[in-house]
């Protein structure tokens, strides 16, 4: 494949995006297609609707030599990249709509030759029925247009160098599709590129969060016997990771996120009785971010009772995972509003570091509240919290880690 090529990405967000600039700087003409106008106006001058380092860079420059451009329409072109949300719908099952909907707008404007590539994380089977699709529309282009698979698997904060530098996992309908993906992911990826059909690589992104989900889960559920045995869980799970074949993660107030709280139902909704693990999994982090509520809930009463008068509370962090500043999908926040409800009055200190305001909720610096504060719940281990001194006369609720030696 040469880079006379053209792209088409259907989804300017988070991937999409960076995917497109990548493209670009690699000296393929690229035009992303958002249904978002606004997103495709700010593209266009050159800016980013995203919080990701290093991007705003490559958009702006090239936007300005012309390799990259945004519009809401699609655009014909060589490659076609798929790279929209897939949500679930209520009763956790997947909900592919947007990923029919980006192909059934190129289907007329698909031509022989062409190469389409879904990056949308999606339920085992979606590239086939895919397959179905197109071909049951356009069947003069059975078997010449080519169909592949292929899962992101990059971190928020490091999208553009993990773009380039991690493996990607390629399958396409067939052998020759496989083989079109992987020569076209090579004129960017620096990373390994492995071969294989496309039910494996939708299983293998569905695997990946899967994995990590359940491995939290064991952590979480260690942290909830570990709280009732008297027993300090970081100091258990650094002492049981001196065995040179066990590896913990760390327990938290839950599991957050666009991933890997969701990729999971996708297994689980599809096989229910063999996925018994994956689903008691997402049970059971689920679970902690309710039991970490509750316990706050009871230090309160408990407070009340030795006091006679309701703790102020601090809640430290607000973020779904240590040093970012995104509040969707998080345990933590939801933990905040849980405390907020039952506030009655009380005065209850919302920090969040990495955010400097927020347009609903009021936050204060993470000193002041930890100063002021009677009950202090450390929600996430952000970095600042670290280079707080253990106070003997407040209530310390310590459920991330922060404290720990
Ligand atoms: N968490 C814990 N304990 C741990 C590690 C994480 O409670 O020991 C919690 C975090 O606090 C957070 C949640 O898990 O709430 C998820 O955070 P994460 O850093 O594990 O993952 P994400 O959601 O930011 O990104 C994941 C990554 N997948 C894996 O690591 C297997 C990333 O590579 C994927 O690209 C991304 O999901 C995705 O888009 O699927």
């Amino acid at each position: 494949m040469t880079n006379t090529i053209t792209v088409t990405t259907i989804g300017l967000g988070y991937i999409g995006l960076p995917t497109s600039a990548l493209i670009a700087h690699n000296g393929i003409k690229v035009n992303g297609m958002d249904l978002n106008a606004y997103v495709v106006e700010t593209v266009n001058r050159g800016e980013i609707h995203i919080v990701e380092p290093e991007l705003l860079t490559y958009v702006k420059e090239f936007v300005d030599t012309g390799f990259l451009s945004a519009s809401t329409e699609v655009k014909p072109a060589d490659v076609f990249l798929i790279v929209v949300p897939t949500p679930f719908k209520g009763n956790h099952e997947p909900d592919i709509s947007f990923v029919e909907g980006a192909i059934l707008s190129i289907i007329p404007i698909l031509k022989e030759g062409d190469l389409v590539i879904i990056e949308s994380t999606s339920p085992v089977g979606t590239t086939e029925r895919i397959r179905n699709l197109i071909f049951t529309k356009r069947p003069e282009l059975t078997d010449n247009v080519y169909l592949a698979y292929c899962p992101e698997r990059v971190l928020p904060g490091r999208v553009m160098y993990e773009l380039v530098n991690n493996d990607r996992v390629i399958g396409g309908i067939n052998e020759v599709s496989t083989n079109k993906a992987v020569e076209f992911y090579e004129l960017f990826v620096k990373g390994k590129l492995h071969r294989t059909n496309a039910r494996t690589a939708e299983m293998c992104k569905l695997t990946e969060n899967a994995s990590r989900d359940v491995q939290i889960a064991f952590a979480n559920e260690l942290s909830l016997i570990c709280d009732k045995a008297g027993i300090d869980v970081w100091k258990l799970i650094q002492l049981a990771n001196k065995h040179p074949r066990v590896n913990i993660l760390q327990p938290g107030c839950g599991v957050g996120g666009h991933c890997i709280a969701v990729d999971p139902y996708f297994i689980v909704s599809d096989y229910p009785r063999e996925s018994q693990m994956i689903g008691k999994a997402r049970e059971t982090n689920n679970y902690k971010t309710f039991w970490v509520a509750e316990k706050i809930q009871n230090a309160k009463l408990e407070f009340r009772l030795k006091h006679g008068k309701s703790p102020s509370i601090a809640i430290m962090g607000l973020a779904f995972k240590p040093n970012i500043d995104d509040l969707r999908e998080s345990p933590a926040k939801y933990i905040a509003q849980k405390i907020m409800q039952n506030a009655n009055g009380d005065i209850i200190y919302l920090v969040e570091p990495n955010i400097n305001e927020h347009q609903v909720l009021k936050l204060t610096h993470y000193r002041e509240a930890y100063e002021n504060a009677d009950v202090v719940a450390f929600l996430v281990a952000h970095d600042e919290f670290k280079s707080l001194n253990h106070i003997r006369d407040k209530v310390i609720m310590d459920f991330c880690g922060v404290f720990k030696q």
